[in-house]
């Protein structure tokens, strides 16, 4: 035990600078002793998971130092916090970006070979938190790794889900579901906090009263209670002290209760309020739209904004300070509309629960907040039955209310006799069925709102919240997404990643503008031919991951031709698709055709309930089982769908891809960041001008983007003068052989109505037109070919897409917040 305990010590003793330096034999006496200690094994005992948890801890035990100074500083009164508020997180797998972070990734490395272990099985040991569905999670743990290294103070706040996004596996063809259980063996990366507790009420009624000096006050009578327990995960940044903390809430009963029904002897009563307590967080929803009506989903989300806005309230009395100035302490940002509810109930906490006055709260909580909108498609904005709202929130749909009275207010006063305006900027949506309308509450109570491109910035201010832009113009703001150069290049592409060092140095992990230096090596034989070893060993290694989960051998010689992102329409992944039997319908005709190699690459997850999604990923599956077994085609076309893509195999993908398709219809996209992990990676785009692909396409160069299709104005006057899809089809002898070869069973061993849906939906309706953009992709997939058929021009364009991909970088992204809308300086942490 004294033993152990020194070794704890010199761990900490040790943690100065920017790494740590503990010695191997520190490292390896960690290590043995978490197998022993922590594990309870003898090393000959143990199991691969007791030794991954172990080093996990090992690992940890080197976080802890800063993450305890860290929390101390957030601590100060002195300093602005940020508080990123965000339903879902999608973090990926800790260890091996916290041992890139610390710096002690060839340290451990090494002591692990010492001890006789592979440390990438031990990495394949973690099962990856999975707490998001796609883009939206992911940017909020990159912002996290960003905040974290710009040592910045910060806070993430959301949802410990028991369950995570599914596990996706591929029967048949169709798309299986499997509960994630990520938790199952243990995860040695948070720490409970069963004294950090809140509680959390829903239902019931309010009641006026007077207060001590007679005004008017109400409260809130709940029909039930739910207690919110603080799980905390370390964020460490990149070679610095920084380490923030993730606060997830786990819900459970709360213990009143339970007595309550002992009491009266209700033994199973009381079993039961626990497990409906429980429910609010076991499951991720696994849609990539927001839920409408589900009450289940509202419950998550008051329930995590309630914990987090109480949990800053009492940070903040903590440090004694006055709730009037709440705003310069806390800056808290909305991650899309899930927190939204976080307005009323901030005011809540000021008006009922601290006795503040309304007009007072009320610029507390607009100083507070900003909020990012992230989707511009309709269907997308969360808006929430007043019934639904109103039983569980009896006193925040009083409040929302009160907002919206006084907001409408001046919406008259500044456009008096506008009452068409009036009623589309309501709060509640009244048109139908009454809804109160979830990206109004944010937006009139943050200070700030911003779009997530240019492109999508732009279109908020001209379509879906114009008449929020023309009230209050201030307000508006860009901020195009980034995602962090260290888990994407350093951790995804260690081989590309020592190419660069070694020729710029290694600053350019935290300041990638520097990839610039490049540039001018792209006329360097050599290095180009370096280029090309790099991009093909991790094309090898992803081939032998496809083998191993699908049983299908590609070549990696060919192009590795990607489309990863969750199943859309609006993504259309069916584009892609259409190409693929384009090309092999010129090769059923002519089996001389001269097609460049290619392998075909999909993966992503469909919404359970997601129809036509889920039906596209049968007809990728089905296309690939007679492309890939056609002797006309010859292993010159291969066609994969990789199952399960998540953070932890994306790692594999991005860095093998030559070329990414980003091919969303204009407009429906708001950013996207796969196209930014691809590209940092080395892989050519192919892309509409949709989201942040106008800002990547300027950054790289016109002449390195292969651009086709209609502009978002095309998209939305074509609509307007009624798109006919069918003019398309009748035009494209190519196009209609495509439909037919669908259509007539052939990849559906003759059923000519598994794929009718699809093809319907295109001909007759194609709301995303795919038809209408056919045609140009077929074109710029062609220059594709040429391009890479020349493969030093294509290095040239490889190499220059990675060179000035620098503004991509959550970092820039980061410093964007801090300086327009949080208003807020690294606060540097010190280990003495
Ligand atoms: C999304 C947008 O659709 C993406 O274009 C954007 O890049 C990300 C992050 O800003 O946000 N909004 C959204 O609801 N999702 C996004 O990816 N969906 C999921 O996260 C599943």
């Amino acid at each position: 035990m004294v033993k152990r305990f020194e070794a704890r010590q010199s761990a900490a003793d040790v943690c100065v600078g920017g790494r740590s330096d503990m010695s191997l034999e520190g490292l390896r006496r960690t290590f043995r002793e978490h197998v022993f200690y922590t594990q309870g094994r003898f090393p000959m005992g143990a199991s691969r998971n007791d030794l991954y948890m172990a080093l996990a801890y090992t690992v940890r035990d080197q976080l802890l130092h800063r993450w305890i100074r860290t929390v101390e500083q957030l601590g100060r009164e002195d300093i602005k916090i940020v508080s990123y508020l965000s339903a879902e997180f999608l973090l990926g797998p800790h260890l091996e970006n916290n041992l890139i972070n610390l710096g002690l990734y060839e340290d451990v490395r090494r002591t692990a070979e010492e001890e006789g272990l592979d440390i990438q099985v031990l990495f394949d040991q973690e099962e990856e938190p999975g707490l998001g569905n796609g883009g939206l999670g992911r940017l909020a743990a990159c912002y996290l790794d960003s905040l974290a290294t710009l040592e910045i103070p910060a806070m993430g706040y959301g949802i410990r889900y028991e369950f995570g996004i599914f596990d996706q596996e591929i029967r048949d063809g169709w798309q299986v579901e499997h509960t994630d259980q990520w938790l199952r063996l243990g995860n040695p990366w948070e720490i409970a906090r069963p004294e950090i507790t809140y509680h959390v009420n829903f239902g019931g009624r309010t009641e006026p009263y007077e207060d001590e000096q007679g005004r008017y006050r109400v409260r809130w009578i709940p029909y039930r209670t739910v207690k919110g327990v603080a799980y905390d995960t370390p964020i460490l940044g990149y070679r610095v002290n920084t380490c923030n903390l993730l606060r997830l809430w786990k819900a459970e009963a709360v213990e009143s209760f339970e007595f309550e029904a002992f009491n009266v002897g209700d033994y199973y009563g009381a079993v039961d309020q626990k497990i409906y307590s429980e429910n609010i967080t076991k499951v991720l929803y696994p849609n990539d739209e927001p839920i409408q009506g589900k009450q289940l989903r509202l419950e998550q989300q008051y329930f995590f904004v309630s914990c987090s806005l109480q949990d800053m309230v009492r940070i903040y009395k903590l440090l004694g300070g006055d709730l009037s100035r709440f705003s310069s302490h806390f800056a808290i940002q909305l991650n899309d509309t899930h927190p939204a509810i976080g307005v009323a109930e901030l005011m809540r906490l000021l008006v009922d629960e601290n006795g503040m006055d309304w007009e007072p709260a009320w610029e507390v909580t607009c100083n507070t907040f900003g909020y990012t909108n992230h989707t511009l498609l309709p269907e997308a904005l969360e808006k929430w039955p007043v019934d639904l709202f109103a039983g569980l929130f009896p006193r925040h749909m009083e409040i929302i209310y009160e907002i919206n009275r006084r907001f409408l207010d001046e919406v008259r006063n500044r456009f008096p006799g506008d009452e068409d305006r009036v009623a589309r900027m309501s709060l509640i949506d009244e048109s139908g069925e009454r809804y109160v309308r979830m990206a109004h509450l944010a937006c009139v109570g943050s200070h700030a709102v911003n779009g997530v491109a240019e492109l999508h910035t732009r279109l908020l201010k001209e379509e879906v919240l114009r008449d929020f832009y023309e009230m209050m113009p201030e307000k508006f703001n860009n901020k195009t997404n980034g995602v962090t150069p260290r888990r994407f290049v350093v951790l995804s592409n260690p081989g590309l990643s020592r190419l660069i060092t070694g020729k710029i140095g290694e600053t350019w992990v935290s300041r990638p503008e520097e990839l610039r230096r490049l540039e001018k090596f792209v006329d360097d034989p050599a290095f180009r031919e370096e280029w090309r070893r790099v991009k093909l060993e991790n094309k090898k290694n992803l081939a032998r991951l496809i083998r191993e989960r699908t049983g299908i051998e590609v070549d990696p010689s060919s192009m590795f031709d990607i489309q990863v992102k969750r199943l859309h329409e609006y993504k259309r992944q069916h584009l892609n698709v259409l190409h693929i039997i384009a090309l092999y319908n010129r090769i059923k005709q002519d089996p001389a055709y001269d097609v460049c190699p290619r392998t075909f690459i999909f993966g992503g997850k469909a919404a359970p309930g997601y129809f036509m999604a889920k039906r596209i990923i049968k007809l990728i599956n089905s296309v690939a089982d007679v492309v890939n077994h056609d002797s006309d085609v010859n292993g010159r076309l291969k066609v994969v769908f990789f199952p399960d893509f998540n953070v932890k195999n994306a790692k594999f993908i991005y860095p093998a891809a030559d070329l990414s398709e980003q091919i969303s219809t204009a407009g429906k996209e708001a950013s996207g960041t796969g196209n930014m992990k691809f590209s940092m990676n080395g892989a050519l785009t192919i892309g509409t001008l949709d989201g942040a692909n106008v800002e990547i396409r300027e950054e790289v160069g016109a002449e390195n983007f292969f651009l086709f299709g209609l502009t978002a104005e095309d998209v939305t006057s074509l609509q307007k003068n009624g798109y006919q899809p069918m003019e398309y089809y009748r035009s494209n002898p190519e196009l209609q052989a495509v439909i037919e070869r669908i259509s007539s069973g052939y990849f559906s061993n003759g059923d000519q109505e598994l794929f009718s849906p699809l093809v319907d939906s295109l001909l007759f309706h194609d709301t995303f037109m795919l038809l209408a953009d056919f045609g140009a992709y077929m074109d710029a997939q062609r220059q594709v070919e040429e391009a890479y058929r020349d493969q030093e021009r294509w290095t040239r364009m490889s190499i220059l897409n990675v060179a000035r991909m620098g503004k991509f970088s959550s970092d820039r992204a980061i410093r964007e917040y801090c300086k327009d809308i949080w208003k807020v300086e690294p606060v540097p942490v010190t280990l003495e």
